[in-house]
């Protein structure tokens, strides 16, 4: 059996992707709670030396270290051919949704959602605004990917879901409304038998 360690945070939408894909897919595995809040030097010293920035997640995969989080969504498609990664069409759906994640709405979000918490500290002025205006965008372009179907892989989600569900879940934690196609998937996704809130997907050590 495949030996799976995930290094997470509840405050990181990054890692409760890869959290919500093993927990999909119910691939047995354990986790790792990082201090990310704490100085880098201080955290595990294995954790150190896997990863390369000194952020989560890492996943270890049979002792070998995974980074980015959508990347490591892509490994674990194809590896166990799970989440979309059983089809050709699942595969292509999956990356195309993770390449507009990671450029548009998982951009704009978790930076509003830090902005809420350090009430715009560090953030020059007109930033969180320009933020905003992507994020009307992103709330858009989201309804026309999902169209009609309840997940955005379909019928049931794939690990584009996960990607999007990183920092879609926190809505309100970034001051914004969704529209009804987002509301709804959230909804959904909340739903899904396997879905944990952060701290159930890392509960400190
Ligand atoms: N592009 C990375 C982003 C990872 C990231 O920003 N991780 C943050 C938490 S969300 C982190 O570990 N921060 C701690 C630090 O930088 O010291 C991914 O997709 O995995």
């Amino acid at each position: 059996m495949t030996d799976l360690v995930l290094y997470g945070h509840p405050d990181s939408g990054h890692a409760c992707k890869v959290a919500l894909a093993l927990a999909l897919t119910g691939l047995p595995h354990r986790t790792v709670w990082v201090d990310i809040w704490a100085d880098p030097a201080t955290r595990p010293a294995d954790f150190l030396a896997a990863s390369p920035f000194a952020e989560v997640p890492l996943l270890m995969i049979d002792g070998v270290a995974h980074v980015q989080s959508g990347a490591i969504l892509l490994e674990l498609a194809t590896r166990f051919g799970t989440l979309g990664g059983d089809t050709h069409e699942g595969m292509r759906r999956g990356r195309e949704i993770l390449m507009w994640e990671a450029n548009r709405i998982g951009m704009c979000l978790p930076q509003l959602k830090e902005a809420r918490r350090t009430n715009g500290a560090g953030f020059p002025p007109g930033a969180v605004d320009w933020l905003r205006m992507r994020y009307d965008t992103d709330r858009a372009r989201f309804a026309t990917l999902l169209g009609d179907a309840p997940f955005l892989h379909g019928a049931a989600p794939g690990f584009g879901d996960c990607a999007v569900w990183g920092y879609a879940q926190w809505l309100a934690e970034a001051g914004v409304d969704p529209n009804a196609a987002l509301s709804g998937w959230v909804d959904r996704m909340r739903a899904l038998p396997a879905m944990q809130t952060p701290r159930g997907f890392f509960p400190q050590g």
